[in-house]
């Protein structure tokens, strides 16, 4: 234990912080790590471009192109995160061997049977999403909300089979499976009709919705979205849609991640007034800047801001976060690692901050006391809790964290073709 931290710990106990019970806690909060950044968002069950109106842009050298690239590539980035994980996996990384395939609207546990047992290995539950892009069954950019009835329903098979898959999770995890719903669907320029998409697309989730899977292990969420590249105009899937359909059908929760809002929206606002509603919410946290660019998450304003939501609203086991963002122009592994370690950054500052004491003064309009407050804050040593976190959780520091970067994609990434 270094003096430094012995330090910051006296300073931090005056303020009523028992930094010791904080680095226990935060190691036992699980983040939830979108497998998709390992690979652009490629998945194996398809040849074709990525599609939805997403982009992931650059070439850096060394993307996963197979599963057990995929794999290794994750438990070489978990190495370098402190604390408690989850795997989040898309249906498009459904795993076929033999010849064999399925298509979206068919797919089986079976086609995730590596990924359980790569997470059970390693002690890890899994999250999911069904994947409505990237493939020929987006018709006009639809979806759940095509007027082709034909289309709809493949989709509404695939939101089904991924159910039973979500279901097969969390049974084999014994850990509660967060199912995700996105659809891409929405108009480039001006609809004629705004309200018949978006009750295809209220039916069609309470068809999905309709299979009889157990609430308990598969919590399903849907996430919003104000728009997308080609699709600029009109978002079906709205705030007020997924809000409003998330409370009125038990056992939905909303979704709310921060690149999908108006550019000076921030979803840190956001989370209190849902948690006035509904028991659970769930993020997705990325970096939008100036549109839904999916940019490595940093340790910066705005996630500071969205980690002390949400403990001060004592919101830990009511939130479900999960990191997601794509980036291809920097070393993927390192753009997984410093956005988790960023988010868990957040997490560690804002359960530094004596929270109670700054209720009372707001309560009390000691507003310039809490100002002086909050800015004394922000040069307390917090570095030196951080560095002790990652010795607790035996990860490197960010002193030695490109060393070990450098070092896999020397050995590893350097040999791969792509
Ligand atoms: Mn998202």
């Amino acid at each position: 234990m270094s003096t430094g931290y012995e330090e910051a710990k006296k300073r931090y106990e005056k303020l009523g912080i028992d930094t010791e019970k904080v680095i226990e806690t935060l190691k036992n909060v699980p983040i939830s790590l979108h497998c998709w950044q390992g690979d652009d968002v490629t998945g194996f069950d398809h040849d074709g471009p990525l599609t939805g109106g997403i982009q992931t842009t650059g070439n850096y050298p060394g993307r996963a192109t197979t599963y057990e690239e995929l794999m290794s590539d994750l438990d070489m980035a978990m190495s370098l995160m402190p604390g408690a994980k989850k795997i989040n996996l898309h249906a498009s990384y459904a795993i076929f061997e033999d010849g064999e395939f399925a298509d979206r609207d068919e797919l089986l546990p079976k086609h995730f049977s590596r990924w359980v047992s790569f997470a059970k290995e390693r002690s890890l539950g899994i999250d999911f999403n069904p994947t409505f892009f990237s493939h020929d069954m987006v018709k006009d950019g639809l979806t759940l909300t095509s007027p082709d009835e034909d289309v709809r329903r493949f989709w509404i098979d695939h939101g089904k089979a991924c159910l039973r898959i979500a279901e097969y999770f969390a049974k084999e995890t014994k850990n509660e499976c967060v199912m995700n719903i996105w659809i891409p669907d929405g108009y480039k320029d001006i609809p004629g009709d705004r309200l018949g998409p978006r009750l295809r697309y209220k039916d069609s989730l309470e068809q999905i919705l309709s299979y009889p899977y157990d609430k308990k292990l598969v919590k399903v969420c849907v996430e919003s979205k104000v728009f997308g590249i080609g699709y600029e105009s009109y978002t079906v899937g709205s705030s007020e849609f997924t809000l409003g359909f998330a409370a009125s059908h038990e056992g939905v929760i909303p979704l709310m991640d921060n690149g999908h809002y108006h550019p000076t929206e921030v979803v840190s606002d956001k989370i209190s007034s849902l948690l006035c509603f509904y028991d659970e919410i769930a993020l997705h946290i990325t970096r939008p800047v100036r549109w839904d660019s999916d940019h490595v998450v940093l340790f910066d304003d705005e996630t500071k801001e969205l980690a002390k939501e949400i403990i001060r609203c004592d919101g830990l086991n009511r939130i479900h976060m999960a990191l997601d963002y794509f980036d291809a122009s920097i070393n993927r592994i390192a753009a997984w690692a410093i956005g988790y370690r960023s988010l868990s950054k957040a997490l560690l500052a804002a359960m530094l901050i004596p929270h109670e004491l700054e209720k009372e003064l707001q309560d009390n309009g000691r507003m310039t006391e809490l100002m002086i407050l909050q800015e004394k804050l922000k040069t307390y040593p917090f570095g030196d809790i951080w560095e002790r976190y990652c010795e607790v959780c035996n990860v490197v520091d960010d002193d030695q964290f490109y060393d070990r970067i450098h070092d896999y994609e020397d050995r590893v990434l350097s040999k791969r073709s792509k």
